[in-house]
């Protein structure tokens, strides 16, 4: 083995963890769940510009998810260039078409229907940003080997929430939008063989005339089992 491929080791350092009196801890845990619960997944975005130092700042903080073994297997890449969101639009919307037309089953599309989604992805144009997670199914090391990943799909799971939470707690909107197949991401975005687009995330103000489906949130007995 030469120095680059011994194993690091453990260093653990002290933690400086701030406890909060309960009666904070109870103001804190509902502010943030009422917040939260005022999210909404949106489709239709203004064009009004968004300073790039927001986006950054969401991306940081989705950079804080926990992953496998540390991997943190994500890249975000930010599109702010008005032609090429054209062209993720286009690619995305003859994807959509085909499921819409053809891919989805009926029982999909029933289950779809309440949210009033289609194949057109305005979206993608107006937000004044597109966020393409990808995630990596790999590390490669300085000589282009394999390194091995681990639950790769659940660290971006878990950063794309924070990222949705980040955006909305920032006064701006977003939606997971995961056009499928969305191979035509990494050619597009010019990714590396390792990287697979794992979500778009339009960010923006959301539309002045903009509206969201009627829906409800499962409640805590529907969503918890206390044993
Ligand atoms: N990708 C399509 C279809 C779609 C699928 C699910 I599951 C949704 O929750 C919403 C849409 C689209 O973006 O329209």
């Amino acid at each position: 083995m030469t120095g680059a491929d011994v194993a690091a080791s453990y260093h653990p350092v002290p933690y400086a963890f701030e406890r909060y009196e309960p009666d904070e801890m109870r103001d804190r845990a509902r502010s943030w769940h009422a917040e939260m619960d005022r999210r909404r997944s949106v489709r239709q975005f203004s064009t009004d510009p968004v300073p790039r130092g927001l986006i950054a700042d969401a991306i940081r903080t989705a950079g804080t998810a926990p992953s496998g073994a540390h991997m943190q297997p994500w890249t975000f890449v930010v599109v702010g260039d008005p032609a090429l969101k054209a062209e993720i639009r286009r690619a995305a919307e003859a994807e959509e078409r085909e499921f819409y037309q053809r891919r989805a089953p009926q029982a999909w599309l029933d289950a779809l229907a309440p949210l009033g989604t289609d194949e057109v992805k305005t979206h993608i144009t107006d937000a004044p940003y597109v966020v393409v997670l990808f995630r990596h199914r790999h590390g490669l090391d300085a000589d282009g080997r394999r390194r091995p990943y681990y639950y790769t799909t659940e660290s971006c799971g878990i950063a794309a929430g924070l990222f949705i939470a980040a955006v909305h707690h920032m006064g701006l909107a977003t939606l997971p939008h995961t056009p499928s197949p969305m191979g035509f991401l990494a050619d597009l975005l010019d990714r590396p063989p390792n990287e697979q687009a794992f979500l778009l995330l339009p960010v923006g103000y959301p539309a002045h005339d903009a509206v969201v489906p009627d829906i409800a949130r499962r409640t805590l007995d529907e969503i918890s089992v206390w044993l």
